[in-house]
């Protein structure tokens, strides 16, 4: 048997993992150094020869999460913007990439102030609309980045529509799937190229960890990819890939408490007479509900609310006890977070506006704590909101 001839629950917890061979222990060794000794010259063991290039620990993590988004390889960096900075970086100055415009504001900020100064041109696009899509392409076209759903409007992209539009133009497309995680959402599956994580999110899931993975089957991107990693050198230390690869293990048990979690707050907020408007792609009123269902397994727990106005979502994220207020997402315990002052400062407040970034919006990472108990918190929480 190998790692993909299993199912997903269990390759989450065995892929990539053997006994270490000299003690039989049962978890892979932080194999915390920087260096390896070699018995002869130009003989290194095992090709370890220093640890910015190989490394035993992150080796595991990276075939682990590689198996359970079903792809070749795995490349693991310091943290999500350094992995999308990696997949870039295949491009040279002139080439040109359309991006989905609502990505997580960091992958803004790096698109149009450092790489686009080094002179990569960027489309910035609503590709859940497929013609804007292609409209877009430009003979300089030498990427498609999508992310899906987007953080924080929950945006869907059809991935297999993308998937075709790229192929035809014979442009390779990249999917962020750091919001669905591989146990709802598997890109290459759906024909995307690669694939890339914050695995300081959902993957690690215990916000212990900042951290970065790109998984594809194509050699030639992989090839780019290690490339990177040795020749540019943002690599996770051992200490980290093995943090994320004991948060894997529990992938998809974590992944069906926040689904559902997710879905029953989603639906009780739809309902407050406080809330204008949910924005959960499990939500029968999301608008593209049914392509949502047709790519995703789950949800997920990321839901945004939209309130109206600044002081009715400053005094909400102010109030609850058990949201804690705070960047980031997909651990355990439930965070919340305003997106035009945290997430999302970074980029201009008219595009912020035109994507129904607003004042009044407020998102949540729902964990996997009693569900009752996060209601009452988000109730009085409401409560308290003028
Ligand atoms: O923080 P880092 O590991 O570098 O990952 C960046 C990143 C990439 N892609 C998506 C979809 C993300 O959400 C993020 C980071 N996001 C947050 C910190 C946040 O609170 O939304």
């Amino acid at each position: 048997m190998t790692d993909s001839d299993y199912r997903f629950a269990t390759r989450a917890i065995h892929a990539g993992q053997r006994p270490d061979p000299t003690t039989g222990a049962i978890m892979p060794p932080i194999y915390q150094t920087s260096t390896y000794v070699q018995p002869a010259l130009g003989e290194p063991l095992e090709g370890y020869e220093y640890a910015r290039v190989t490394n035993p620990t992150r080796h595991a993590l990276e075939a682990n999460v590689a198996a359970l988004e079903g792809g070749r390889h795995g490349i693991a960096f310091a943290s999500g913007l350094a992995a999308i900075e990696a997949i870039v970086k295949k491009l040279s100055a002139g080439d040109h990439v359309v991006t989905e415009e609502n990505t997580y504001g960091g992958t803004t900020r790096m698109f149009r102030t450092i790489l686009a100064r080094l002179g990569i041109d960027f489309a910035f696009v609503d590709t859940r609309d497929l013609d804007a899509l292609r409209a877009a392409i430009r003979p300089e076209t030498r990427l498609i980045h999508l992310e899906t759903p987007t953080n924080p409007m929950m945006r869907v992209t059809d991935l297999e529509a993308a998937a075709a539009i790229g192929r035809e133009a014979g442009i390779p497309t990249c999917v962020d799937n750091t919001f669905a995680s591989p146990y709802n959402q598997r890109p290459l599956e759906l024909g995307i190229d690669l694939v890339v994580h914050s695995t300081t999110k959902y993957l690690n899931g215990h916000s212990d960890v900042i951290g970065g993975l790109v998984v594809t089957s194509s050699d030639e991107w992989g090839e780019h990819l290690y490339y990177m990693q040795k020749a540019a050198g943002a690599v996770p230390g051992p200490m980290d890939a093995w943090l994320t690869l004991r948060g894997t293990k529990t992938l998809a048990v974590r992944m069906e408490a926040h689904n559902r979690n997710g879905l029953a707050i989603a639906e009780w907020l739809s309902a407050h007479p406080k809330v204008e408007e949910v924005y959960y792609p499990g939500l029968p009123s999301h608008p593209q509900h049914a392509l949502a269902r047709k790519q995703m397994k789950g949800f997920t727990g990321m839901i945004s609310l939209e309130l109206g106005g600044m002081a009715r979502a400053r005094a909400m994220v102010e109030a609850t006890r058990l949201f804690a207020l705070a960047e980031s997402l997909g651990g355990v315990e439930s965070l919340i977070g305003h997106p035009a002052i945290m997430t999302h400062a970074s980029v201009d407040p008219e595009r912020r506006a035109a994507m129904g970034i607003s004042d009044g919006l407020v998102r949540l990472s729902v964990g996997i704590e009693d569900v009752d108990d996060l209601r009452d918190d988000l109730e009085q929480a409401l409560a308290a909101a003028p």
